[in-house]
C-alpha cells in the first residue's frame, strides 16, 4: 500500500498528483479496518479523506496550520501524519484521541472535541501570525454542522469584517449527526441547483487540463464579493460577510481540490471553500444511514452489522417518558441543540412533531429558547449532554433562573463517558448548576426515579435539571409514574455509626461496596438523589450521631455533593467528619468509565477504602 510508505505529509508529496485518488482509497480502507475494530466516527472521517489529502499535499503542516472543528472526522489526517500503526488505539485508554489534541502531535493544531471553535482559533492564530510578523498558511476545516454554533457564526462574521488571510474549508454533507437543520444549511442547498454550479459541476472535469482559466472566473466571482461587501442585495451570505466564497466543488475529487487549494491560499484575506461532500463515502450502507454510522461500535465489515447494544439506555428512559408527558400536557416541548438520536428523542420527534425543536449545535439558543417558551406558558425540556450545557451556563443563570422560570434540563451522559475522552466528559453540571439560585437538582437511580423526579420537577416549578449517565437502567412500564418529593432522600441501609451519601452511578458503587458487610455493621447507605435542595431534615438527624460520613459522586470533587454537604454541616454547626470522594482537580483522557473510576477513587473499591480508613471492618478488594 501506498500508506504504508507515507509517515509524514513530506512523505505524502513525493507521490504524483495521479496517485493521490490511491491514497485516498487506502486511507478510506484503513479508516474502515480501525472502526471495525474497535469503533469511532467513521461516516464523518470517510468523507473527508480527500479534502485531508489535498491539505496534506500542497500545505506545509505543522509550520502551516490546519484546523479541525470538532475533530472527529481527521482519522485521514491522523494516518498522514505519522499515526498510522497507532489508530488500532484510537479511542482506548493509552491511546490515540478520537479528536485531534495538541499534546498528541505537532500535527494537529488545535485540541478540540466540541463543535464551532475552529474559526475563533483560526482568527487568534492569524492574530498571533501577523503580530509576530510570520508568515505561514491558516486553513480552518469545518462540517455544515459545525457552522451552525454561535461561536462559529460570530467568529466568520470578524473574520470577514477584520480580513485576515487564512482558508476556511466548509465540509458540507448536508449533516450533523442527523439531518442538518438552519436557514444557512437550507441557502447552501439552493446553490447546488442552481443552472450555472450544474454546469460549473459538469464543466470542471474538463477545465482542469487549463486551470487558470476557471480559476480567473472563479476568482473574478469572489473579486465581486469585495463590492457587495455590506450590499444588502447579496444573494451569498458569505459574499455579504466579506469572505470570498469559492464553490461549491466536489469535496471527493482530490486532483482538483489540489489544484484550488494551491491557488486559493495565496490569496490575501479570507476565503471559503465550499466543498460538498458525501457522509460515508466509499462505504455504501455508511452513505444510505450516515446517522447510524456516524459513530458505530465496532462492526462486521462485510455483513455491515454493528455488534447489537443491548439493555435499555438512559437515554431511551428520558425519551419514553418525555413522549409519555407530552400526551398527558400540552404545554411540554421537547428542545435539542443537533442530539435526537443521542438525547432518545428519536420516538418523540416522530409522535410530537409540533413540540420538537433541533436548533442546531447550539446550546446557548436551546436554553435561551427554554426560556422564550417558559415565559410564554410552555413548560419546556431542554434535553442536552452535561459537557454540552457548559455552553449554555450564563444562558441557565441570566435567562432562566433569575426569573426561576420552569424550564426543565434533561441532562445525558453527566459523569464520565468514556472513549471520547477529555472534552467530552460531563463532570462539572453539579458544580455548575449547584451555584445558581433557584435550581433544583435531582439524581436519578434508575428509570422510575427519573419519571418521578420529571413529575416530581414540574410541580415544583422553577428550572430543574436531572442528570443521569451514560449506559442503561431498568425499563419501567408505560403509565408508571412514582410519587417522589422533590428534595427527599432515600434511606437504604439502616446503621448510622458511619453513613455513606450517594446518587445516580455511585449510588451503584456504594451498594456494592456495603454488600458484604457484616449485618451488624452500623453502615448506612443514603440515595441523595437531590442534591438542590439537600434533604437538611435527613442530614441533620444523620449529624446528629454519626461518627464520619462518606459521600461519593461523579462530578468534579470541587463544589458538588461532598462541597454541599460540608456547606450544609458548617451551617447546621456540625463537626462531623465527611471524607468526599469526586473527581479530583485533573482531566481524565478516554478510557473505559471503570477504568476512570478506580483511578479517579470513586468506584467501590474506593468506598470501602475510605470506610476502613474510618475504622470499619471492611475488606477492601472487590
Ligand atoms: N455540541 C457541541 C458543542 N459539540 C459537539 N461535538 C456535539 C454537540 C456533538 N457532535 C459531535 S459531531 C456532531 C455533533 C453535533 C455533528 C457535527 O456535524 P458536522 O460534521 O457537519 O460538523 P459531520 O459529522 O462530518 O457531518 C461529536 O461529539 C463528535
Ligand atoms: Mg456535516
Amino acid at each position: 500500500m501506498l500508506i504504508d510508505s507515507i509517515h509524514s505529509p513530506e512523505d505524502l508529496k513525493k507521490l504524483r498528483l495521479d496517485e493521490l485518488p490511491i491514497v485516498a482509497s487506502e486511507l478510506r480502507k484503513e479508516i474502515i479496518r480501525v472502526c471495525s475494530l474497535g469503533g469511532g466516527h467513521l461516516a464523518s472521517s470517510l468523507g473527508a479523506v480527500e479534502l485531508i489529502t489535498a491539505l496534506h499535499y500542497v500545505l506545509d503542516s505543522p509550520r502551516d496550520r490546519i484546523l479541525f472543528d470538532v475533530g472527529h472526522q481527521a482519522y485521514a489526517h491522523k494516518i498522514l501524519t505519522g499515526r498510522k500503526d497507532q489508530m488500532p488505539t484510537i479511542r482506548k485508554e493509552g491511546g490515540l484521541s478520537g479528536f485531534t489534541k495538541v499534546s498528541e502531535s505537532p500535527h494537529d493544531a488545535i485540541t478540540v472535541g466540541h463543535a464551532s471553535t475552529s474559526l475563533a482559533n483560526a482568527l487568534g492564530m492569524a492574530y498571533a501570525r501577523d503580530s509576530l510578523g510570520q508568515n505561514y498558511k491558516i486553513v480552518a476545516m469545518i462540517g455544515d454542522g459545525s457552522l451552525t454554533g454561535g461561536m462559529a457564526l460570530a467568529a466568520l462574521n470578524q473574520i470577514g469584517f477584520t480580513q485576515k488571510n487564512m482558508i476556511i474549508i466548509l465540509n458540507d454533507n448536508e449533516m450533523s449527526i442527523s439531518e442538518n437543520v438552519g436557514a444557512l444549511n437550507k441557502f447552501m442547498r439552493t446553490l447546488q441547483v442552481q443552472p450555472w454550479f450544474q454546469e460549473a459541476e459538469g464543466a470542471s472535469k474538463k477545465a482542469l487540463a487549463q486551470i487558470s482559466r476557471p480559476l480567473t472566473e472563479i476568482l473574478s466571482r469572489a473579486k465581486d464579493s469585495a463590492r457587495t461587501f455590506f450590499d444588502p442585495n447579496s444573494q451569498n451570505p458569505f459574499h455579504a460577510m466579506g469572505v470570498r466564497y469559492v464553490g461549491p466543488v466536489d469535496g471527493h475529487d482530490v486532483q482538483e481540490l489540489t489544484y484550488l487549494l494551491e491557488r486559493l491560499s495565496n490569496l490575501e484575506g479570507p476565503t471559503i471553500l465550499h466543498a460538498i461532500t458525501k457522509k460515508g463515502k466509499g462505504l455504501g450502507y455508511a452513505e444510505q444511514n450516515p446517522i447510524k454510522w456516524h459513530g458505530p461500535p465496532k462492526f462486521d465489515v462485510e455483513k455491515g452489522e454493528t455488534s447489537a447494544s443491548s439493555g435499555y439506555g438512559w437515554s431511551a428512559a428520558f425519551g419514553d417518558a418525555a413522549t409519555e408527558l407530552a400526551k398527558e400536557d400540552p404545554r411540554v416541548f421537547v428542545i435539542t441543540p443537533a442530539m435526537r438520536e443521542g438525547s432518545g428523542l428519536v420516538q418523540y420527534s416522530k409522535v410530537h412533531p409540533q413540540r420538537y425543536l433541533d436548533v442546531g449545535i447550539a446550546e446557548d439558543v436551546a436554553v435561551t429558547v427554554g426560556a422564550g417558551m417558559a415565559l410564554q406558558g410552555m413548560r419546556p425540556i431542554v434535553a442536552i449532554y452535561s459537557t454540552f450545557l457548559q455552553r449554555g451556563f450564563d444562558q441557565v443563570i441570566h435567562d432562566v433562573a433569575i426569573e426561576n422560570l420552569p424550564v426543565v434540563f434533561a441532562i445525558d451522559r453527566a459523569g464520565m463517558v468514556g472513549a471520547d475522552g477529555s472534552t467530552h466528559h460531563g463532570v462539572y453540571d453539579l458544580s455548575y448548576l449547584r451555584l445558581i439560585p433557584n435550581m433544583g437538582i435531582g439524581i436519578p437511580k434508575n428509570a422510575l426515579e427519573l419519571r418521578g423526579m420529571l413529575k416530581a420537577g414540574m410541580k415544583r416549578g422553577g428550572p430543574i435539571a436531572i442528570r443521569y449517565p451514560r449506559g442503561n437502567t431498568e425499563k419501567v412500564q408505560e403509565g408508571v409514574w412514582p410519587a417522589l418529593e422533590w428534595g427527599k432522600w432515600e434511606r437504604l441501609r439502616e446503621g448510622n455509626e458511619y453513613v455513606v451519601l450517594a446518587a445516580g452511578k455511585t449510588l451503584e458503587y456504594a451498594v456494592k461496596a456495603l454488600e458484604e458487610l457484616p449485618k451488624d455493621a452500623k453502615v448506612g447507605l443514603i440515595n441523595a438523589r437531590f442534591l438542590k435542595p439537600l434533604d437538611l431534615e435527613m442530614l441533620s438527624e444523620i449529624s446528629k450521631t454519626t461518627k464520619g460520613i462518606v459521600t461519593v459522586e461523579d462530578n468534579a470533587a470541587a463544589g458538588g455533593l461532598g462541597s454541599a454537604i460540608l456547606e450544609a454541616l458548617s451551617s447546621l454547626g456540625s463537626k462531623v467528619p465527611v471524607k468526599i470522594l469526586g473527581i479530583p482537580d485533573e482531566f481524565f483522557e478516554h478510557a473505559e468509565v471503570s477504568s476512570i473510576h478506580a483511578r479517579a477513587g470513586i468506584d467501590a473499591t474506593a468506598i470501602r477504602t475510605a470506610l476502613a480508613e474510618f475504622g470499619v471492618d471492611v475488606p477492601i478488594s472487590i
